[in-house]
């Protein structure tokens, strides 16, 4: 395969999200402290001129981290990989830039009310919690900003296309815009429940809300937000790591059909969030808890790819044995490092999605601390982590220079692991035995001695994951402004053992598969939103409960 550069304007556009990116993730990180602090019991530092409570912070840390820290960390990473894969520059970099200004200006709009405490709401912003307009406005015109995203690979893909009849779409362009397309289509609920519901009610143009049918459409979009977030670390894992660890992909058509998986099951199962809602039918809720087993087999089939491509790597290193060859990896290497350290977090998050999903179970876990404790090993270590060791390679490429330290590096890499162990199975074992989530815990009413032990640990973690936030910013930070090394050349993409070739042709086509995406979407919802919207009041008044 080949592997030009990617254009100079590319990388700078690249630049561009990443900064914005980072950025956020030090407020993410910086909040997540105090948070932490909170629940070992050291109080919360409430201030008129910052964060004004407990809830302003999670509202902040929640936005900062799960929605910018991964959207224009995506935004800016997969038109960089799809350049490289196609071996052309994108088309339009003037489309690229407006991009970009849309989300910034959106992000800014957002961050406005945010920051000042008039969208103290979470990242969920569940109606009927009334946010500032310029909140929900912004956050929209992100989501936009993101769908120019996809309609410049689009037109990126019909150029490349027309010049190579026949020919496999690279496997690296093909996974962008399989992501982008999966995520436009599912961002549909969103645009809805923000055009249709929450801006014309908090610009006071419409009385009233109906919170049932606001989160049904924000589950629409907030279930396949987490494969959003996630493919573009599998993008990395099939094309990246296996060519750093010095062995091949497994499987091409294996890794496409993944793909095409998640594009068609990762939106029709939000409701999944909503097992305890009242006023849907069980049925539905059923069905999507199966739908939700179904979306679990291509990350399986990713397990399964990615183990073999890494062995394939270990075993050319001297690697033996049924378990041992994993040792023989690269572990020197920051960037491998710390995706191994994802998927190794990722094993356990995953099952754990697994038992959030078992419908009854679910009524064990649902609204307690057992939930924050999974998505902060899948989100918050999965994926994040996963980023953290592409920007090991892609900040210096970007900047020219060398990465400043790589044993900062690596000492950042296991102290996220290590925090995000002793921070997550603390928080899951809290949510077994009933602490609730998204509460000020310390001044809980009814806190219980049995979570005493525990919340300590919360704060330990917490700390180590906010001294490993701190290393690998400051890293970056002094890549781009101190380094004098100039920058390695960046990692080529993995060759496969079993190219595209030997799977059948229809495994490098979208349309057909975009279609079937609708369908079942149209099956799994379609029936619930109808009767939801026919019997919506909206007649529920906004709260301003902070
Ligand atoms: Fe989840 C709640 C179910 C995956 C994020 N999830 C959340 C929330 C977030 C989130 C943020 O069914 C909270 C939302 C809120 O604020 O209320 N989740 C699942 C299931 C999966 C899953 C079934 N979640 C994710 C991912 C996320 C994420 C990915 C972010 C990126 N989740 C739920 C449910 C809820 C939920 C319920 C609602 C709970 C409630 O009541 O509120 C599955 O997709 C997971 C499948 C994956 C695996 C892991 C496969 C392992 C791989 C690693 C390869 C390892 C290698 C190395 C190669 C089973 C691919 C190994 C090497 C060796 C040698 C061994
Ligand atoms: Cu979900």
């Amino acid at each position: 395969m080949t592997t030009a550069t990617a254009s100079d304007p590319e990388k700078r556009l690249t630049g561009a999200h990443l900064l914005v990116a980072h950025v956020a993730l030090l407020g993410g990180v910086l909040t997540g402290l105090l948070q932490g602090l909170e629940h070992a019991g050291f109080g919360f530092p409430a201030s008129q001129y910052f964060l004004q409570s407990y809830y302003h912070s999670v509202s902040v840390h929640g936005v900062l981290n799960v929605l910018v820290w991964t959207t224009f960390f995506i935004c800016g990473f997969l038109p960089f990989i799809s350049a490289r894969g196609y071996a052309i520059p994108l088309v339009r970099p003037g489309l690229g830039w407006l991009t970009f200004w849309v989300m910034l200006a959106g992000l800014i709009l957002a961050a406005i009310p945010l920051v000042g405490n008039a969208a103290t709401v979470m990242f969920t912003f569940y109606a009927p919690l009334k946010a500032h307009w310029a909140f929900y406005i912004g956050l929209t015109l992100v989501v936009a900003g993101t769908w120019l995203v996809t309609l410049r690979l689009a037109l990126t893909h019909r150029v490349w296309r027309a010049q190579h009849p026949g020919v496999r779409t690279p496997l690296p362009s093909f996974m962008s815009l399989v992501t982008m397309a999966m995520w436009t289509l599912a961002s549909i609920g969103l645009a809805a429940e923000m055009l249709f519901m929450l801006i014309p009610w908090s610009l006071g143009l419409v009385q009233g809300t109906d919170p049932l049918l606001a989160r049904t459409l924000f589950w629409l979009t907030g279930h396949p937000i987490v494969y959003f977030w996630l493919l573009p670390a599998y993008v990395s894992w099939y094309m990246l790591i296996p060519r750093q660890v010095g062995g091949k992909l497994f499987s091409d058509p294996m890794a496409r059909a993944s793909f095409l998986l998640f594009l068609i099951l990762s939106a029709p199962l939000g409701l999944h969030h909503q097992v305890t809602d009242p006023g849907i039918h069980e049925g539905w809720k059923l069905f999507q808890a199966f739908l939700t087993f179904a979306v679990f087999f291509p990350s399986l089939l990713t397990f399964f790819n990615v183990v073999a491509s890494l062995e394939s790597g270990a075993r050319a290193r001297g690697g033996t044995g049924w378990v041992a060859w994993f040792g023989k990896l690269p572990w020197g290497d920051p960037s491998v490092a710390a995706q191994l350290m994802a998927m190794l977090m990722f094993c356990a998050g995953g099952i754990g999605g697994l038992i959030n999903a078992s419908y009854n179970v679910n009524l064990v876990v649902h609204n307690t601390a057992y939930i924050v404790g999974h998505f902060h090993t899948t989100v918050g270590t999965a994926v994040t982590l996963t980023y953290m060791g592409i920007s090991y390679w892609l900040v210096p490429h970007i900047a020219g220079r060398a990465l400043w330290s790589r044993r900062m590096a690596l000492a950042q890499t296991w102290l996220w692991f290590i925090g995000m162990l002793i921070f997550s199975i603390a928080l899951h074992e809290l949510g077994l035995r009933g602490m609730p989530r998204r509460t000020m815990i310390s001044l809980a009413t009814y806190f219980q001695p049995e979570w005493k032990a525990l919340l300590p640990w919360v704060g330990v973690g917490g700390t180590l994951l906010f001294i490993s936030g701190v290393l690998y910013l400051l890293n970056l930070l002094l890549t781009v402004t101190a380094s004098r090394q100039p920058a390695p050349a960046v990692p080529e993409f993995a060759q496969a053992m079993a190219p595209a070739e030997e799977g059948p042709a229809i495994l490098d086509r979208l349309r057909p598969w975009v279609v079937m995406a609708v369908i079942l979407l149209v099956i799994a919802y379609g029936p619930t939103l109808a009767r939801l919207v026919a019997t919506a009041s909206f007649n529920a008044p906004g709260f301003r409960v902070w």
